[in-house]
């Protein structure tokens, strides 16, 4: 049941993530966005607050971890040219969501743009495949900084043996914040660390709010990012440990880029991971997604469609039962529930497990009635 409640959280928040995307634009505030985000979670989810205080940086904003508090709340002018990054998650009965997408404000990456997001992308995706019970969370936060290295050589920020750079911690000084925490009724959940599990002083390993084996059933945020923060960037090369890989050529074109995160959440399975966020994420799907704004996010478009006419009872609402057995193995109510079960865990449900996501989903959400 708290499953079905942060996949509900997700799903929604998800879905409002969508609509900001569709109606960012250079000339708007970050505010409109996180006001934006705020009003479909309420008004469509039911979810009266966020999990924590939305982060919209945009162009050099994105490199500031926390932006978006009151000293710095949302209040920039997005440009052309700007990267955004939207950190923002609705919150239903205390259930949390923790949801980040980066993109270019204008709807188009450019070739730095794309390099580094597809680095970060890459970083995501190799932890997402290597997440099963039994593995290691420090293990995945120190392959994130791996692949990010590896990447930012193959972009010529950075040049020399990964293995050193390693060795003295470079890659915490391009993601300083930890790959990800538990999450549940608090967006930071509590039990990373229960009584014989040490943090790791390292850097960027020390941020880690979890040092625990992954466990089946955990839910989880997967969430490396890289971000050109001009502190850290002279620190290290004032530093001739860490100053020796840096091309300092290539990285002043990044100066002011600011920083690019990808954050998903996860539920750990049996034998690797379910994901519950589902936002465009590709450059590809990202592009196409933001092109078509002829097409606008309809946020009216109820969560699961039941044509009222065969499963309405007299009042015009859905009863949960002809809900449920509306239900079956076809094609028409898988394409339903894919809007609503990531595709890719939908394909393993057997059909009695997906009449009881209905069923027990049935009281988080908003049914149309005939009338709607
Ligand atoms: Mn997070």
């Amino acid at each position: 049941m708290e499953l079905e409640v942060l996949r509900y959280t997700n799903r929604i928040s998800s879905d409002a993530h969508k609509m900001v995307m569709k109606n960012a634009k250079p000339g708007k505030k970050e505010y409109e966005m996180e006001s934006l985000f705020q009003h479909y979670c309420y008004s469509k989810g039911g979810m009266r607050h966020t999990s924590y205080t939305c982060i919209c940086g945009t162009g050099n904003n994105s490199s500031v971890l926390h932006y978006g508090h009151a000293g710095a709340p949302n209040d920039k002018t997005i440009e052309d040219g700007d990267m955004c990054l939207f950190d923002m998650g609705g919150e239903y009965y205390c259930y949390s969501s923790d949801i980040t997408c980066s993109f270019p404000a204008n709807g188009k990456f450019t070739a730095d743009q794309r390099a580094i997001y597809e680095a970060v992308l890459k970083s995501s995706r190799s932890v997402m495949a290597a997440l099963k019970p039994g593995v290691k969370w420090t293990d995945m936060h120190r392959l994130a900084d791996r692949v990010h290295l590896e990447e930012l050589v193959k972009i010529g920020i950075l040049h020399g043996n990964v293995e050193d750079m390693l060795k003295v911690h470079l890659g915490s000084v391009f993601m300083p914040h930890g790959l990800g925490h538990l999450l549940g009724i608090d967006v930071h959940d509590v039990g990373g660390y229960p009584e014989g599990v040490e943090r790791i002083d390292e850097p960027g390993l020390r941020s880690l709010r979890m040092g625990r084996l992954v466990q089946e059933r955990m839910v989880l945020t997967v969430e490396p990012g890289i971000y050109f923060i001009n502190h850290l960037l002279d620190k290290a090369l004032a530093d001739p440990a860490q100053s020796c890989f840096i091309n300092n050529q290539v990285l002043a074109r990044f100066r002011g880029f600011g920083g690019v995160r990808i954050e998903d959440d996860i539920a750990v399975t049996a034998d690797g991971m379910e994901l519950l966020t589902c936002v465009p994420r590709t450059v590809e799907e990202i592009e196409a997604f933001m092109a078509d704004s002829g097409k606008t996010f309809d946020p009216d478009s109820p969560l699961l469609q039941i044509p009222s006419d065969t499963a309405a009872d007299k009042t015009g609402r859905c009863s949960p039962e002809a809900t449920v057995n509306y239900i079956t193995e076809d094609e028409t109510t898988h394409h339903l529930l894919s809007r609503w079960i990531p595709d890719r865990h939908l394909k393993n449900l057997s059909l009695e497990k997906k009449r009881s996501h209905v069923e027990s989903s049935f009281i988080l959400l908003r049914w149309p009635t005939k009338n709607s």
